[in-house]
């Protein structure tokens, strides 16, 4: 019987984020970002998302009060990245990477978003590591906007919010796209663009009690309008000077029906489609007729220039990109229904699936259905940027003189979902480009700001408060994907025969 593998060209990989992974927050000329003052959530409840994503003034004012704390607002430090990409990136390139995804934080190109001039160093340290995956032949897939807006945007002209933030972000764009653009052939505009709704002071610069006297969803359609407009904009930019295909980046929140009352089929599907509003207009490029109906029946209106729709519509994206780490239920009446956490949401807790100390339920099933469903519904390239599961470790000695993880969890989570991705692409037809895992190596996460939920095939020594050597080891994960990507796939999908 002929082997089964993934199609020539697949792209494998892994995932990073500057905010999370880069660290060297104030060195090399960069200004404070949004991420800065991102306070960790050691002392609350890991699950407990809703307290954690609202950030006040005063949030703000204290983290800026204490420059030298690393330990309350680990996303400073992250992974050190900034002075470890060498060794990081020669560590990919063993394992054979393919493309490897990572953003370039905005604020040290132009530290407070509104300057004359960009940051040369900035942009050097980017030639860096462009020039460092070139040599090991990895193709660089970077997204221009992860979580990282320039305080100074936010404190001076409520960033999103403020239509003038479009504008920077294209001098933004112009400058990187100008710079990397012989070398990059991705680019994703926005990370999860719907997350304006779930944390959006990290994704749109929006404090909170600034807007008191406004309808709060507004403010969050508003700012997410200007996203739209700004993605369509680089989009079209992007196609203008060169030949990289640009893609919109969606939180793929899967949702079933806890019952078949047709009551919890209505509210899965309301839910479904309350995440697809996004991905449907940066692809379809207009606003889908049941998000202007909420808008109506919610009295939001947004405020647009005469040329955004226009501007919409003629620059949509050119492949979908997403997130999928778990999936979760939904009913109509949640009365004595027991819940979980899953990505920035809670929901019902489904009894067939096992849950992560987080609470997010591994569905490698889960993938194959939202990976069908986003193909038949928009019929265009897809490619996930992210998929892992975090998990706290412990390093052990490796029996050569250093260290290793037994990350075995990890490796049963990569296999269901290899496995999942191959039957959609073989037996769905579902075009997908390339697989990039959350995260290849260890970094702080978004939700909780810790380090120890780790993702990585590779290991960083630094502890919740930023303590550590930040050495990298190399976890049994590391082999296993090395051979996942040598066989495209084979080494998984033919395990069984
Ligand atoms: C996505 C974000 C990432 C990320 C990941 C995992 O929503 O794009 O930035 O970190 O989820 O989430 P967490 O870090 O909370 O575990």
């Amino acid at each position: 019987m002929e082997k089964k593998q993934f199609p020539a060209g697949f792209l494998w990989g892994g995932a990073t984020a500057a905010n999370q992974f880069e660290g060297g927050w104030n060195e090399g000329g960069k200004g404070w970002s949004v991420a800065d003052c991102a306070r960790s959530h050691l002392d609350t409840d890991v699950k407990d998302y809703a307290k954690q994503n609202e950030v006040l003034m005063k949030d703000v004012e204290e983290a800026m009060a204490h420059p030298e704390d690393t330990v309350h607002y680990p996303k400073r430090h992250g992974s050190d990245f900034y002075h470890h990409y060498k060794e990081d990136i020669a560590l990919l390139g063993e394992m054979g990477f393919k493309v490897f995804r990572f953003s370039i934080a905005w604020s040290r190109i132009y530290p407070n978003g509104d300057d004359e001039k960009p940051n040369e160093e900035g942009l050097k340290f980017y030639d860096n590591v462009i020039a460092e995956l070139k040599k090991y032949h990895i193709e660089p897939l970077i997204t221009i906007s992860h979580y990282e807006p320039p305080l100074h945007l936010a404190l001076e002209y409520n960033c999103w919010y403020n239509r003038r933030t479009i504008g920077f972000f294209m001098n933004f764009v112009h400058t990187t796209v100008d710079r990397y653009k012989d070398d990059v052939h991705y680019w994703l505009t926005f990370n999860e663009v719907d997350s304006m709704i779930r944390h959006p002071y990290t994704t749109g610069g929006l404090i909170r009690d600034r807007f008191k006297d406004h309808n709060w969803d507004e403010v969050i359609f508003q700012s997410m309008h200007h996203q739209f407009v700004a993605s369509a904009l680089a989009t079209k930019y992007i196609h203008e000077v060169s030949d990289a295909k640009v893609g919109c980046m969606l939180t793929k929140l899967t949702y079933y029906p806890y019952s078949c009352r047709p009551e919890d089929v209505l509210e899965a599907q309301q839910r479904m489609r309350a995440t697809y509003c996004y991905s449907d207009t940066q692809v379809f490029g207009e606003y889908p007729s049941y998000l202007l109906a909420r808008f109506r029946n919610e009295g939001i209106e947004l405020k647009m220039e005469p040329d955004d729709l226009k501007i919409m519509k003629a620059y949509p994206v050119d492949f979908i990109s997403f997130s999928y780490y778990s999936s979760s239920c939904v009913a109509k009446n949640t009365e004595g229904l027991q819940t979980t956490a899953g990505n920035t949401v809670t929901a019902i807790k489904n009894p067939y699936l096992k849950a992560s100390e987080w609470g997010w339920q591994s569905d490698p099933t889960g993938l194959r259905i939202s990976l069908v469903d986003l193909y038949d519904r928009y019929r265009k390239p897809l490619f996930i940027v992210e998929n892992g599961l975090g998990e706290k470790e412990e390093l052990v000695p490796d029996g050569k003189g250093s260290y290793t993880v037994n990350d075995d969890a990890h490796i049963a989570y990569y296999k269901g979902h290899i496995k999942a991705m191959y039957d959609a692409v073989h037996e769905d037809g579902v075009d997908l480009m390339g697989y990039t895992s959350w995260a290849c190596i260890d970094l702080v996460s978004e939700s909780t700001k810790q380090m120890s939920k780790r993702y990585g095939f590779i290991y960083v020594d630094c502890d919740d408060y930023g303590n550590g050597t930040y050495n990298r080891y190399k976890k049994k994960s590391f082999d296993f994907y090395k051979e996942v990507i040598a066989t495209n796939g084979a080494s998984v999908l033919n395990e069984d025969e």
